[in-house]
């Protein structure tokens, strides 16, 4: 499965914390568009589709939040609830995010511009396109 848990290095001192990406760095790729998530509802569940071709690098920023990864032939499930830790998302991976908090801020680093027809929407596709 191509997915991955990058940890960053914390630069902290007695004021707070910081942590900076730079792509091709601790971000493996480079960065064509960040989107983030927030102000999700109680219950709701996100995602239910794969991309054909983007690598993206998830951070809960606030909060914390589920996702279930499937390659088509193994589940798991990852929990995102430190700004010190990236999930890493590439290739063909059905994704579903779930149990986010109240202050869940979920931020997405993608190597791509936002393109539809990169979206694999129908599980049974997703399947197909991955078990041929
Ligand atoms: C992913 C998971 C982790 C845009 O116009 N531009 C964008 O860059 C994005 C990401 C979305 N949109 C539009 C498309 C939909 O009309 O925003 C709306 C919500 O997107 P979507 O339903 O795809 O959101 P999620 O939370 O199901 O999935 C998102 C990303 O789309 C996806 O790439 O891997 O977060």
């Amino acid at each position: 499965m191509t997915t991955k848990i990058i940890d960053f290095k914390l630069l902290g001192d007695d004021r707070g914390s910081l942590i900076a990406l730079e792509e091709n760095h601790n971000v493996p790729f480079d960065v064509k568009r960040v989107y983030y998530i927030f102000g999700t509802k109680e219950g709701v569940r996100r995602g239910y589709h794969a991309h054909k071709n983007l690598k993206q690098l998830a951070i809960c920023t606030s909060g914390s939040c589920q996702f279930l990864l499937d390659d088509g032939k193994i589940q798991t499930h990852v929990q995102l609830n430190s700004p010190t830790q990236g999930l890493l998302i590439e290739g063909l991976i059905w994704r579903e995010m779930y149990d986010f908090t109240p202050d869940c801020v979920l931020m997405v680093l993608a190597d791509n511009y936002y393109n539809e027809d990169d979206y694999i929407r129908d599980y049974d596709e997703f399947l197909k396109t991955v078990n041929p």
